[in-house]
């Protein structure tokens, strides 16, 4: 079944020149990119986009360092693009959970600045690519 997945590389990827590298990974698992832009996310978006972390201790670290620099948005499509994005990118701490060969655990040091974002299920990928696409 096709699915499509909001795919993000973050301010510290970005800063790091490391967007070919991710979107190269995509399209090399077979993952077909279907949206890509560069952008400068508002605090307003960063907000929404992260909303079920609200409260959280980290929550406001987490929107100044997103809203940091310019971000990679694309969105990849294709058999079980959520898991299979997720699966390239590695688990949320780049040292203890990510395996090494994914993109966090290949580049990635700090949990924070992690390198890409990728939706957990088919309902957040659905919520966040209307919210960074909402043309799509
Ligand atoms: P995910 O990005 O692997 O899906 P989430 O738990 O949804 O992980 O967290 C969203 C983002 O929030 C993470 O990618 C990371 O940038 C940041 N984050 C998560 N947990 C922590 C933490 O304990 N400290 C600092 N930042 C965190």
């Amino acid at each position: 079944m096709t699915e499509r997945t909001l795919v993000l590389v973050k301010p510290d990827g970005v800063a790091r020149n490391l967007i070919g590298e991710c979107l190269a990974r995509i399209e090399r698992k077979g993952l077909k990119l279907v949206a890509v832009e560069l952008r400068t996310v508002d605090r307003a978006l960063a907000a929404q986009h992260y909303a079920e972390h609200d409260g959280k201790p980290f929550f406001e670290s987490l929107l100044e360092f997103i809203t940091s620099g310019p971000v990679l948005a694309a969105v990849a499509e294709g058999p079980r693009a959520i898991a299979a994005w997720r699966q390239l990118a590695g688990g949320t701490d780049p040292v203890e959970k990510a395996a090494p060969g994914s993109i966090r655990g290949d580049f990635g040091l700090e949990t924070q600045a992690n390198l890409v974002h990728g939706s957990d299920s088919p309902e957040s990928s659905a919520r966040e690519i209307k919210l960074w696409f909402p043309d799509l």
